[in-house]
């Protein structure tokens, strides 16, 4: 390497260590560096000096213009679902909804409609973990040809709250805590849990965040739903209501409690990466999307109010009506310009779609809109190319900071009558096929005095609740009380609990009671209910167990292997799991060399102790007795095979490989097979297996 003083400006001889051009000059024009203001750069190593040894210059614009540029490359983060990740893809039509809606995106089965979609987290910062129990944010940006329409759900069916004056209050509650800025990422605190019991209405959202919907096995495994009601219009003008459904073809999977913990520390990113690397592989995540259609008549007689966003209506009473499918199938090229900027606004919508009088959505048309100027710094954050409408955009909305386009004419208003002096006239609306809202003046109760309440349904909240917990398994009903045990464990405010216990006493006493003994605290009191709690039907849709898709497809499987293990069961294995549509990943004491029963060395995807079996739905044990000797005194082999049983996973093993088994405490069952029927044992989890190894509240 030449002397750094020779090196000069101009970059003259010894300069090759640091060149980025290559020495025939052969580049195209745009692959030279040059500065924002397009002046070529000569040297990207050394900022300008005097002399060798001497002060940097301050008239080093190459260097002031790239630090000042570092210094503002952060906006704030989004105040809720700061961390994201997101994808391209495509919406395509598979049954018309042209008598209901005129929306362009519901006319022509085979139609396909650009997306982008962005899954969030809520209660973490940008830069905080993928798998704390939270509710996931699924994002919809449809680019149709009428403008874009934005459908901002989440992976739960119903809200914490009913009317968006209190969403600052939630949000306040469940993020770090005011004074000490913790705990990052996650509901289980005391301010949380003081906001929540004493808000009852939360209560049917709680039990949905607290089952195992909390904690997604994927972004690819979780439903998604548009939960308030809204309006399609037809052609006619007149109104149909809908909610929108979201279903993975994958089925809906989640993890364990103790996995999803052990996850934060196996990967931060285990979610984005998964998201990731299923696109980059050519396996698209995809989803059916599913409406529910219903009159005002239907609604006036259901024992709850549509317009409440902690209410659902079941599936068994309003069956779900696939009209298509989302196909997610390129990742972004870039995070910042794409999924960080990207602006999604629940009051974008196209004509043929609308919106109800649900107080939560209602607040949304105004919050969204707002942020979107504080988190992009400008009213123009719609002309960024991820935000953009792929269809003509016209108006007379002009200038503000970063206007990125040039308007021409000499008209900035309308009506003008410019275009009679010869001059350009501008966009005119349209009546005819701009949007409007429905026809129909929609009856009484939405006219009336000015007044702070609420209509009178609102106030059951516990009903539906109820029927919730009714429509889960054994198992998953051991898994909301436990994650009430463990939320409200780390709450320090003692008369906060059993407030929250009071509350679910109105839901149902026996998951009260296995809260308040999972705390070893007293029953206490039932808090007075607002409105008497009433028997629903169980749904059965409502439990994942209930509705599981047995299957390895999509699913990631962990192979442990080491010195000695058989070739060709090895590469048996790894045939048969990419057939199955699953992706193998080997796991090695060493990650460079594993040396094979033929003598061949191989590989491994990851290193034992860095490659935890959480990272995997199902597990292979594939050792030789030399690798199972050593293995058995290596502690993160033991753990390895002793979280999967805990994790309920099929384990599969070499018949040399008992030994680690027994030191791990496998004990066997349905889910524990030699190699032959492994890979149908993975199809699913043992959650028989569970009190075995756990005490569930
Ligand atoms: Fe919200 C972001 C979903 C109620 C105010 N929300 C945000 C995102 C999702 C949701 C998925 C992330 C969008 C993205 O990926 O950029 N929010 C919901 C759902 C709600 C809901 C399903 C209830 C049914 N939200 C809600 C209320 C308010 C907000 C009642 C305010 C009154 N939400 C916001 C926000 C955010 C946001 C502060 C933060 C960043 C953004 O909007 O763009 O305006």
């Amino acid at each position: 390497m030449a002397d750094p003083t020779t090196y000069d400006t101009d970059r003259g001889e010894g300069g090759e260590t640091h060149q980025h051009v290559p020495s025939d000059g052969s580049h195209p024009a745009q692959a030279h560096l040059t500065t924002n203001h397009g002046v070529r750069i000569s040297d990207n190593q050394n900022s300008l000096k005097s002399g060798n040894r001497g002060p940097s210059l301050l008239e080093d614009f190459v260097l002031r213009e790239k630090i000042f540029h570092f210094d503002h490359e952060r906006i704030p983060e989004r105040i809720v679902h700061a961390r994201g990740s997101a994808a391209h893809g495509y919406f395509e039509l598979t049954e018309s909804l042209s008598d209901v809606t005129k929306a362009d995106v519901f006319q022509r089965v085979g139609d396909k409609v650009p997306v982008f979609v962005r899954f969030s987290t809520v209660a973490g910062g940008a830069g905080s973990v993928d798998t704390p129990r939270d509710v996931r944010g699924f994002a919809v940006k449809f680019y149709t040809q009428e403008g874009n329409w934005d459908l901002v759900g989440n992976n739960i069916p119903v809200f914490f709250i009913q009317d968006a004056i209190k969403f600052p209050d939630l949000i306040h509650s469940v993020k770090m805590e005011a004074d000490r800025a913790y705990p990052q990422a996650g509901s289980a605190h005391g301010t949380f849990w003081d906001f929540a019991s004493l808000m009852p209405e939360t209560t049917h959202m709680l039990l949905w965040a607290m089952s195992d919907r909390g904690i997604p096995r994927s972004l690819r495994m979780m439903q998604g739903f548009g939960i308030h009601t809204f309006r399609f219009v037809n052609e006619e003008g007149k109104s149909t209501f809908v909610k929108f459904h979201w279903k993975p073809k994958l089925g809906v999977q989640s993890t364990i409690w103790d996995e999803a913990l052990k996850l934060q520390a196996a990967d931060n990113d285990y979610h984005r990466r998964d998201l990731w690397e299923a696109i980059d592989s050519g396996d698209f995540p995809e989803w059916e999307l599913g409406v529910q259609l219903f009159d005002e008549e239907f609604a006036s007689k259901l024992p709850y109010d549509v317009l409440d966003s902690t209410k659902i209506i079941p599936e068994e009473i309003l069956p779900v009506k696939i009209v298509g499918r989302l196909v997610l199938d390129r990742n972004p090229d870039n995070f910042f310009a794409e999924t960080e900027q990207v602006a999604f606004l629940p009051s974008n919508v196209v004509p043929g779609i609308d919106f109800s009088n649900d107080p939560l959505l209602q607040g949304r048309l105004f919050s969204y809109l707002d942020t979107q100027k504080s988190r992009l710094g400008t009213a123009n954050f719609h002309q960024l190319p991820i935000n953009a409408p792929k269809c003509p955009m016209q108006n007379f909305q002009r200038d503000g900071m970063m206007q990125m386009s040039v308007p021409k004419g000499r008209a900035n208003y309308e009506p003008n009558s410019l275009s009679m002096a010869g001059e350009e006239g501008g966009p005119r609306e349209c009546p005819a096929t701009g949007f409007r809202s429905f026809e129909r003046a929609t009856g009484d109760q939405e006219q009336g005095d000015k007044l702070r309440v609420r209509a009178e349904l609102f106030a059951d909240h516990y009903s539906q609740a109820r029927m919730f917990w009714k429509s889960q398994t054994a198992s998953e009903q051991a898994h909301i009380a436990s994650s009430f045990v463990f939320e409200l464990s780390k709450v320090e405010f003692d008369h906060v609990p059993p407030r929250v216990i009071g509350n679910l006493l109105n839901v149902d006493e026996e998951l009260a009671q296995r809260v308040a003994d999972g705390l070893g605290i007293d029953l206490p009191a039932a808090n007075p209910a607002a409105r008497e709690p009433v028997d629903l039907d169980p749904s059965p849709a409502l439990s994942i167990q209930k509705n599981m898709v047995e299957t390895v497809k999509g699913r990631k499987i962990g192979i442990l292997i080491a010195d000695g293990t058989d070739a060709k069961a090895l590469s048996d294995l790894k045939n048969a799991i990419s057939q199955a549509g699953a992706t193998a990943f080997v796991v090695a004491p060493k990650i460079g060399k594993a040396k094979l029963s033929d003598g061949n060395v191989t590989k491994a995807d990851g290193q034992l102790a860095g490659s935890p079996s959480q990272l995997f739905d199902a597990v292979a044990v594939l050792l030789s007795k030399e690798g199972s000797d050593m293995l058995t005194r290596e502690a993160a082999a033991v753990q390895w095979v002793m979280d999967a049983f805990g994790h309920l996973k099929a384990i599969g093993h070499t018949n040399e490989a008992q030994p680690l088994l027994q030191k791990a405490g496998v004990e066997t069952d349905d889910g524990v097979v030699g190699m032959d029927g492994f890979l149908k044992a993975a199809a699913k989890r043992y959650w028989d297996r569970e009190p075995k190894v756990r005490m569930l509240a």
